[in-house]
């Protein structure tokens, strides 16, 4: 093995271990916010998924499959039966209001909610997540985080909120992002009050097996460098026998 090729293992050895490391995809891109008051305003309507989950929180419970959250719970069970401030459509009509349909309450905006997925049980993270923001005071910021739990960014914060907390659905809007690399959770605050969220969603598009670990990465990485120093101890080995035979 000549020193140019052992020069160029090690430097393949370094673009894989270093492409692991990181999981932001070029074509990583933050969507919204945007009005929403039905699913056919979801910039992700339409798109072609291996899957996708809507939580319309209508069933009263976050029971779409491979999510949790960190705070919070169904506006219904943990805040009341009135004024909650569903997504408009969910109720049945387009009417300015979401009094009558439910959400995703936790009373800390600051603190905020976020959403984790599984990959474990989703088989591969998504590529696409958001969610509707729909109530809460202050100015309101979403950010989501890669594979490795690293930031991709931030959205805001934006002044959306209007002076109501009576299920008005004029200020509501959609924020989410998207990540060939994997999303693996989505947080969303706001700096007034509690904060009402809706209509989360997530898919995988873009790929159809899963992006193989970081630690296989490593692990082949680690097995070039291994073989490039075989190599070199063997060519040593070679030269030294050749010399002792001269
Ligand atoms: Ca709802
Ligand atoms: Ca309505
Ligand atoms: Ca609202
Ligand atoms: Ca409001």
């Amino acid at each position: 093995m000549t020193k140019k090729s052992l020069v160029g293992i090690f430097a393949l050895a370094i673009v894989m271990a270093s492409s692991c490391l990181s999981l932001h995809d070029a074509s990583a891109a933050s969507v919204g916010p945007s009005a929403y008051l039905s699913f056919a305003d979801s910039p992700f309507n339409g798109g072609s998924f291996t899957y996708f989950h809507l939580e319309t929180f209508e069933d009263h419970l976050l029971n779409t499959p491979g999510v949790t959250a960190n705070s919070g719970g169904v506006t219904s069970v943990v805040f009341g039966p009135s004024i909650h401030d569903s997504v408009d459509a969910d109720d049945g009509a387009i009417d300015g209001s979401g009094l009558n349909g439910d959400s995703y309450f936790s009373s800390s905006g600051g603190a905020g909610v976020r959403f984790t997925f599984s990959a474990a049980v989703l088989g591969s993270l998504p590529t696409h997540a958001g969610m509707v923001w729909t109530d809460g005071g202050g100015t309101t910021r979403f950010e989501a985080f890669d594979a490795l739990n690293n930031s991709l960014g931030v959205i805001g914060p934006v002044a959306i909120a209007n002076a109501s907390f009576n299920g008005e659905t004029d200020e509501d809007r959609f924020f989410g992002w998207i990540n060939g690399g994997g999303i693996s959770s989505i947080l969303m605050s706001n700096t007034g009050g509690g904060i009402e969220v809706d209509h989360l969603q997530y898919g995988l598009a873009g790929r159809t097996a899963p992006v193989p670990e970081p630690a296989s990465f490593l692990l082949f990485a680690s097995a070039l460098v291994g073989l490039a120093g075989w190599q070199l101890r063997n060519r040593r080995a070679g030269l030294a026998v050749w010399r002792k035979m001269k």
